[in-house]
């Protein structure tokens, strides 16, 4: 039986590798931190079946002792300050946990791998292109047989531009938390080449799914939708229907029913909309970490869908889902939301990983839209009985 070790078992792709592992016979070990709140809800339905040991990826005795002790044939390190608005806020932190936790696995990696060979995958991420992209030029007028009969450079409005990221573009990271995830790419290389390690890199780009973290945009969003579904429903003889128009607009913050007395609903407070990412969802994602694992020669892979999307885009497919086709008064624009420096445009191409991997997505954009507010709309109606809510969606982080 072969066994894996995941850091950050508790997060999203954690908890959908671990079942991907568990459902292909692994047993599964994961790093838990000592917290005084319970982060093991994610993987709760299948803690039964996996092996939960202390630790944390900054403490780097406590790493070697680990593997030293697991000797698994797989470590997946999924452990990061993952956020990157928060890594502006705690540069020092993101540093230490997610460059500093990958190079103390590495060392505990050489050390052990005189006892046996243990096979490494490293959670880069579509951040470090942060700023860059590739451009590619297709002519749009094509003859029936494929010939391109226009060539004319200064037709612009006859060919398609296409800005791209993909193995080759060159990385320019814009957060702290991009500069710690390109540091740890950089070691992942440097001890590949230099101890023969089998440590493999994917460079992947946003996926989501029901269990993103709430401070994601996707999921602040979703989860914001599914309180203020709730809300809707809860106050049956002031709206008939979902229309917008009825909804009252007396200050920038709130959506009231009945003038400022009434019931009132905090609006969904976001920041830049107009930025784009190449969103897929998380079970995808890990199927992708573990395909590059069982390669015979580690490399680097970019995941992604190969399609890019506002944020505005997936405000649209999600209230639309809802029976919403204008959102425009629902949501407030916070500066508190913007950050100092701003990844504007990720689209990734993953040919290297469809073609050497075989690695294809199952959920597209508006899938993964859909699946996100019917969990959370579902979420809300079952805790409706038992409610006394103030909605949260509104905690000033995100
Ligand atoms: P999450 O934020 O959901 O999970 C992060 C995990 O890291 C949690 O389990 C957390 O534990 C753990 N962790 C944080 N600090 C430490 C520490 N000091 N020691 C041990 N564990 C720690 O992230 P995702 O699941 O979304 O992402 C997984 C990885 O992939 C991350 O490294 C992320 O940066 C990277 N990535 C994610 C992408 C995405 O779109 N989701 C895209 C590209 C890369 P706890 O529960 O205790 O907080
Ligand atoms: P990102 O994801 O920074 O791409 O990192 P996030 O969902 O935080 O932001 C995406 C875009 O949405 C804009 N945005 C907001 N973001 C948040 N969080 N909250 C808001 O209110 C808001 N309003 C607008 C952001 O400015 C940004 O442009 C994610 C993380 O999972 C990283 O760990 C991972 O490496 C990358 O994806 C790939």
């Amino acid at each position: 039986m072969k066994t894996a070790f995941i850091t950050g078992i508790t997060g999203q792709d954690g908890s959908y590798l671990a079942e991907l592992l568990l459902s292909k016979g692994y047993e599964v070990t994961g790093v838990t931190r000592r917290v005084s709140t319970n982060t093991l809800l994610r993987i709760e339905h299948i803690l039964p079946k996996l092996k939960i040991v202390e630790g944390d990826v900054t403490d780097g005795f406590n790493v070697s002792k680990i593997i030293d002790d697991e000797e698994p044939d797989e470590i997946y390190n999924l452990a990061a300050q993952s956020h990157v608005s928060t890594s502006f806020k705690q540069p020092s932190l993101t540093w230490d946990v997610t460059a500093g936790g990958a190079l103390n696995i590495l060392e505990a990696i050489r050390y052990s791998q005189v006892k046996k060979q243990m096979k490494f995958y490293q959670a880069s991420s579509s951040e470090m292109f942060g700023k860059n992209f590739q451009t590619s030029k297709r002519c749009l007028v094509i003859s029936v047989d494929g010939e391109v009969i226009v060539n004319d450079p200064v037709a612009e409005n006859l060919y398609e531009i296409k800005k791209y990221q993909d193995e080759k573009t060159e990385f320019m990271p814009q957060s702290p938390y991009a500069i710690a995830k390109l540091a740890a790419h950089h070691l992942v290389r440097n001890y590949r080449d230099s101890y023969g390690i089998h440590g493999s890199c994917g460079i992947l780009f946003n996926h989501e799914s029901e269990r993103r973290g709430e401070h994601f945009v996707t999921r602040k969003i979703t989860k914001w939708i599914g309180e203020f579904v709730r809300w809707h429903q809860e106050n049956p003889t002031v709206f008939e229907n979902c229309q917008l128009q009825e909804y009252e607009n007396l200050d920038t913050d709130y959506i009231y029913t009945q003038g400022k007395s009434g019931p009132k609903f905090p609006k969904l407070r976001l920041g830049n909309l107009d930025a784009k990412r190449d969103w897929g969802h998380a079970e995808d994602y890990v199927n992708a970490m573990w395909l590059m694992v069982q390669q015979d020669i580690p490399d680097d892979y970019v995941v992604a869908t190969g399609e890019t999307h506002s944020v505005r885009d997936f405000l649209d497919v999600a209230f639309a889902r809802v029976g919403i086709d204008d959102w425009s008064n629902l949501v407030v624009i916070d500066p508190e939301f913007y950050r100092p420096a701003e990844v504007d445009y990720l689209l990734g191409v993953p040919d290297k990983a469809k073609k050497e991997l075989g690695w294809e997505i199952k959920v597209d954009f508006t899938d993964l839209a859909n699946r996100m507010v019917d969990s959370d709309v579902e979420t809300q109606k079952l805790q409706r009985s038992s409610l006394q809510t103030v909605p949260n969606c509104c905690a000033k982080k995100g």
